[in-house]
């Protein structure tokens, strides 16, 4: 690559993955322009600030905002390299069915301004099949240009699917140290592709081709659903034995080849919930685990309304204290959260014996408007709520210590406190003992 020009880049959508994949980029050197539908976005953005939360990143695209090498736009124009981070969430029908027009809006603007010699990476959660309706959409827009995959012919453009992988929280680090599938429509665009990404991610990038790479994303995604499924059913299987979850998951997990992983009031964000979905939309008839895995984690969360709800029942009189509010510990995003679900519920069901802890909040969400449930901190909570449920493993929340706690009564969907007596666990242990 030595002695080479940079290519110029379009970053379309600047989002969660779209704005700090812009901004890697612009740090290697690549002259970076990002493009958003949100006219605040760019005003944000061309600022040097940003509207997201995310470690690090307002430092970062400070710095290449002011260096020249990133500005936003409303508009797609000319450049190198067409990079499509858009949502791609569910049509309005209720049946799961993804709804890929953000993407083909993107190509279509894309396909206005391309040149030959230019490349078109999907980088979004997508159907697999979605890269090759990005390239048949560009193929009838633009029938001027040769394209990967529809004649023998070298072609003009190159045309890669390349999902990403990163953790909220982790997400600078993740963007460049995670290994990446770099899928092409044909081997030579995955190469390309693979020369791209080698500019700014140290991870190993893998190429395959565009469909295996649609598939290979939402599969991470699934499996995890499953194995976190797997761990919400025991925990109800627990709770209908009378068992302690956590013990039982930490002694299986002593086991060279087991490792549960954690139960929580079911499963949130944006993503994990989402992508399996996406599979069984594709394959309706071969999918009865991952269908059943969303069944038992939307399940769970009923089922931690339930058990949260005869807490507070029990105990007429005392106030009750919901931690936490986020998809999971240690962030500030509150969309699609099973936390947030199990509290609303909770509040309009209690009213005002309801208080919120979200050390991540500055006001409660709207739908606690007229519940009578109040924000308010862990040490006011500490001292005024009897009940205490655990909804989201934050670390403020992992601190307090056993003798804050010891006269409370406790639902801790997360686990966070292995040391709080249960008192089912303990009935159990006392009969097992007489
Ligand atoms: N959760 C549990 N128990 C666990 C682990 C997670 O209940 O043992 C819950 C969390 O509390 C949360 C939900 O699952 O509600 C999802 O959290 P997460 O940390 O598993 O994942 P996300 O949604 O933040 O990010 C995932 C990641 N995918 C995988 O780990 C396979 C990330 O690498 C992806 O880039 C991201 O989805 C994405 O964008 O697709």
């Amino acid at each position: 690559m030595r002695g080479e020009a940079l290519p110029t880049v379009s970053v379309i959508g600047l989002g969660y993955i779209g704005l700090p994949t812009a901004a890697i980029i612009a740090r290697a050197g690549m002259s970076v322009r990002g493009v958003d539908v949100s006219q605040e976005v760019v005003d944000t953005i061309n600022r040097g600030e940003i509207h997201i939360e995310e470690v690090d990143l307002d430092g970062l695209v400070h710095g290449v905002v002011q260096r020249g090498l990133l500005s936003a736009s409303s508009r797609v124009e000319a450049a190198d390299v067409f990079v499509i981070a858009v949502p791609t969430p569910f049509a309005k029908d209720g049946q799961h069915t993804p709804d890929i027009s953000y993407v083909l809006a993107a190509a279509r603007s894309i396909a206005a301004v391309l040149k030959p010699g230019d490349m078109v990476i999907l980088e979004s959660t997508s159907p697999v099949g979605t890269t090759e309706a990005v390239r048949d959409l560009i193929a009838a827009e633009r029938p001027d240009l040769r394209m990967p995959g529809l004649s023998s012919s070298i072609p003009d453009v190159s045309i890669a699917y390349c999902p990403e992988r990163v953790l909220p929280g982790r997400i600078l680090q993740e963007l460049t140290d995670n290994d990446r599938s770099i899928g092409g429509i044909t081997p030579r665009c995955a190469r390309k592709a693979l020369a791209f990404y080698k500019r700014f991610v140290r991870g190993a990038c893998i190429t395959t081709d565009a469909r295996s790479a649609e598939m290979t994303k939402l599969v991470e995604n699934a499996y995890r659903d499953v194995n976190i499924a797997f761990a919400n059913e025991l925990s109800i299987i627990a709770d209908a034995m009378g068992l302690n979850v956590w013990e039982v998951i930490r002694l299986a997990n002593r086991h060279p080849r087991v490792n549960i992983l954690s139960p929580g009031p079911g499963v949130g964000g944006h993503c994990i919930a989402v992508d399996p979905w996406f599979i069984v939309h594709g394959a309706p008839e071969q999918t009865p685990l991952i269908r059943t895995a969303r069944g038992v984690n939307d399940g769970k969360i009923h089922h931690s309304i339930a058990r949260a709800a005869e807490l507070v029942e029990v105990n007429t009189r005392a106030n009750v204290a919901c931690l936490g509010l986020a998809f999971k510990a240690n962030i500030d995003d509150f969309r699609e959260s099973p936390a947030r679900l199990v509290a609303a519920t909770l509040a309009r069901r209690f009213g005002k014996r309801i208080r919120i802890v979200e050390p991540y909040a500055v006001e409660l969400p709207i739908e606690f408007t007229d519940t009578g449930a109040e924000l308010i901190d862990l040490d006011t909570a500490l001292e005024t709520c009897d009940v205490l449920i655990v909804l989201v493993d934050h670390d403020l929340f992992r601190s307090v210590p056993l003798a804050e706690r010891i006269n409370k009564a406790v639902y801790d969907t997360r686990g966070i406190w292995p040391d709080q007596p249960q008192p089912g666990f303990e009935r159990e242990e006392l009969r097992k003992a007489s």
